[in-house]
């Protein structure tokens, strides 16, 4: 008679991490999930419905990167970021109210990964700032990435070598005139416009 032991250093399908209060990635520092899976806790973080205020999953300081993770349902508010971040083989299994947020002004470069599932927006920018995409996969969602309606300050906002499909509003929105938007070398399909809100010269795509 043969007894298989699960040894849990070995699984290859770990249970998700229940996160009951918001991590916190220190400026400067790296967070590495190594391919660990996080939830958050409904009733400390929120359930990721489309409920404004819930809390992040993660919070990361200045310059702090989050690499090797994936969120699971419920993902609550996402990540927020307060300044530069990067962003590195993140996926979004189930995105909650959204992905993640530009909390203060700085340049979030978001490399690998994807996002599914994701109601209304995936990446909210609530200051000015870059946000730059690339080798990312997202599949049934509302908006890529969204400056926050009715800002007038300045995003840019950059997809490369990516696959986006099933959009029901655009890739890129915002209502400001002096945002600008450029897409490169990107696969895309199943969405009404690439573009919404931006002035005019203000997109590439190529
Ligand atoms: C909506 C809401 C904003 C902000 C944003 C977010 O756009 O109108 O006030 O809460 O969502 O950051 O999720
Ligand atoms: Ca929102
Ligand atoms: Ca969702
Ligand atoms: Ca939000």
């Amino acid at each position: 008679c043969l007894v298989f032991l699960s040894i849990g250093v070995h699984s290859a399908s770990a249970a998700p991490t229940v996160v009951n209060s918001t991590i916190l990635v220190k400026a400067g520092e790296t967070f590495d999930g190594k391919g660990q899976t996080y939830v958050a806790n409904p009733s400390t973080l929120g359930d990721g419905s489309q409920a404004e205020n819930q809390k992040p999953i993660f919070r990361l300081e200045n310059n702090a990167t989050l690499k090797n993770v994936y969120i699971g349902a419920p993902a609550a508010d996402g990540v927020h970021v307060y300044g530069n971040a990067t962003i590195s083989n993140v996926t979004w299994l189930d995105v909650g109210e959204d992905a993640l947020t530009l909390k203060s002004s700085g340049t979030v470069n978001i490399t690998g990964g994807g996002a599914y599932k994701a109601y209304d927006k995936v990446f909210q920018m609530n200051a000015s700032g870059t946000i730059n995409i690339k080798n990312f996969k997202a599949n049934d969602i509302g908006k890529l990435a969204r400056q926050n309606g009715g800002t007038s300050y300045t995003v840019v906002f950059t997809l490369d070598n990516s696959d986006i499909s099933d959009v029901k509003d655009s890739i890129f929105r915002t209502d400001s005139s002096s945002s600008s938007a450029k897409i490169t070398n990107t696969r895309y399909h199943n969405m009404p416009t690439l573009f919404k809100g931006f002035a005019s010269g203000k997109t590439s795509q190529s």
